[in-house]
């Protein structure tokens, strides 16, 4: 004991005379999403070659759990720190196998302990953790200083169980590479839904092996004309189980029966009504053109690499529509293990109003089919829902209160508040503003329960950040579009709105940058932020 406090003290000074001083009392810890409740004790527990991860109780993945802790210690401690069930000074402890998402952290100056009852509550708790240490822990090589924490106890649970992401990654594909970066990134603020918007307009980016050519058409191109692309079936399940070793669950989206050119594109019989051949019709006598034949071998649309939204509709009155439908989901169903499905509906402004609401309730029966609860842009709300699935609030309150009343969820995905792709201020390089413009303080000072008229907590499904990627082309965009707004709506779906304070999080959040401008992450340095 002794020992440790001189070590402690050394450290303290080399930390004085080097680099960031590290916290001394686990109340000025800067952890994001902020927990439950923080209890800080006296002294501090120190990180050294002889620490041990010990894994208690059992599960399929504990052990990986216990290596996912030990490699993101390593580079920057040059720790090589053992897992296994021997005594050891921190120690993972699985008290039960359920699905709550809860984890305790008790810090002395002898041990750590993350105690969880899912694996799930153990990842949670080992995010949490990391976020204790220095922010040089995010260092790729080796830091010569003390790795300390301060002891106390940490107590946390989420506000929603569903608290998400989107990447729309039809407007600009997003190859899997950067895709399980964001996953990375995701997993580090407690967010466990990633929701990938598959099909637009401009390009159809998952193979459907019954139906190929919506890919070998449809994938060949997005918005300004550039190359598209696809994830092969394979590559989509490489994406599922990276998402699910971060305890993400992915939710497909195939949007329809509007944002459907791609799918238009590569197979003309999906296209509704009569596509005339060039020529001045207004000259023929009826029988000169057979429409019956026209109308069920319409043409197939053109490629489309513009920003437009609401001109492209499935023909909703054709066999061959919902046997293309059938065909997508089944296929898509069977390499995805979450329970969700998200089926679009938003914007089909050349649908009519009955076809709509036929095609909706169609859908929702092929979901429920295989297996599938459906999840929808809020328009859906204005056909019959099936129960149990869930409306996605974007912009209209009636829609959400449509949901309500047929006793069904809602998913806030507010476009004024937690959509990712709305620009900063009128200076943002990229971005729309067709919502608002969001600054981070606006994207953080909102709270689900209270925001849409006649919507309260219990109707509130969860919460979901879009980027939608009309003007995101790479990397660095995404990056500069998401964080920090990404940390925001993390606390704001993780976090209960009564313990949440701007101060305290512009606090926290300059911290998180220095992380971020560790791990290379190019966030957008928010004027609000005295980073
Ligand atoms: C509206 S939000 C859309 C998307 C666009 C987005 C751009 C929604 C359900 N539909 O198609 O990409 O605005 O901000």
């Amino acid at each position: 004991m002794k020992k440790s406090i001189l070590g402690l003290l050394i450290s303290l000074s080399i930390f004085v005379i080097s680099c960031q001083a590290p916290i001394s009392n686990l109340d000025q810890a800067a952890i994001i999403p902020l927990p439950s409740s923080i209890q800080a004790t006296s002294g501090a527990f120190e990180l050294n070659s002889s620490s041990k991860i010990q894994l208690v109780g059992s599960s399929e993945n504990l052990a990986s759990l216990g290596e996912v802790l030990s490699s993101r210690l390593k580079p920057a401690t040059g720790f090589d720190l053992p897992v296994s069930e021997e005594e050891g000074d921190i120690q993972l402890v699985l008290e039960g196998n359920n699905d709550s998402e809860d984890y305790e952290i008790e810090i002395t100056e002898e041990k750590v302990t993350v105690k969880a009852d899912s694996e799930a509550g153990i990842f949670y708790g080992i995010q949490t953790l990391l976020q204790l240490f220095p922010v040089e822990i995010e260092k790729d090589s080796k830091v010569e200083m003390a790795w300390v924490i301060p002891a106390g106890i940490i107590k946390d649970s989420p506000e929603y169980d569903y608290r998400g992401s989107m990447l729309d990654v039809a407007r600009h594909f997003i190859g899997v590479a950067d895709v399980k970066h964001y996953i990375d990134q995701m997993a580090r603020l407690k967010l466990n839904y990633l929701h990938l918007h598959l099909t637009d307009d401009q390009g159809w980016r998952i193979e459907i092996k019954s139906w190929p050519n919506l890919t070998a058409i449809g994938a060949q191109t997005e918005v300004g004309g550039g190359e598209g692309g696809f994830y092969t079936q394979e590559q989509y399940k490489e994406i599922v189980a990276y998402a699910a070793s971060n305890y993400i669950t992915i939710v497909p989206e195939v949007d329809m029966p509007g944002h459907t050119n791609a799918a238009l594109a590569s197979y003309g019989e999906l296209n509704p009504g009569v596509n005339l051949p060039d020529g001045d019709f207004s000259t023929m006598v009826e029988g000169e053109i057979d429409f019956d034949i026209l109308d069920k071998n319409p043409q197939p649309s053109e490629l489309y690499t513009g920003i437009e939204v609401g001109f492209s509709t499935l023909a909703t009155d054709k066999e061959i529509t919902y046997q293309f439908i059938d065909d997508v989901i089944r296929e898509i169903s069977e390499i995805t293990p979450g329970p969700y499905f998200h089926i679009g509906g938003d914007e089909s402004h050349v649908t009519e109003k009955d076809d709509y609401i036929y095609f909706v309730e169609k859908v929702q029966e092929i979901t429920a089919k295989y297996g599938k609860t459906s999840i929808g842009w809020d328009e859906i709300a204005t056909t019959k829902l099936l129960p149990g699935n869930v409306a996605q609030f974007w912009a209209l309150a009636e829609n959400a209160k449509l949901a309500k009343e047929q006793g069904n969820q809602v998913l806030m995905s507010p476009a004024k508040k937690a959509y990712l792709d709305m620009q900063y201020d009128s200076t943002s390089r990229l971005g729309l503003h067709w919502a608002a413009y969001i600054e981070l303080d606006s994207a953080y000072l909102w709270d689900p329960a209270n925001y849409a008229d006649g919507i309260s907590k219990e109707d509130v499904f969860g919460v979901e950040a879009p980027l939608w990627t009309e003007t995101i082309t790479n990397r660095a965009d995404i990056e500069y579009m998401v964080f920090p707004r990404l940390a925001a709506i993390a606390e704001v779906a993780w976090t209960p709105a009564a313990k949440r304070e701007w101060a305290g999080f512009e606090r926290r959040i300059a911290v998180q940058g220095k992380r971020w401008d560790i791990n290379g992450i190019q966030f957008y340095k928010s004027p609000k932020v005295a980073w």
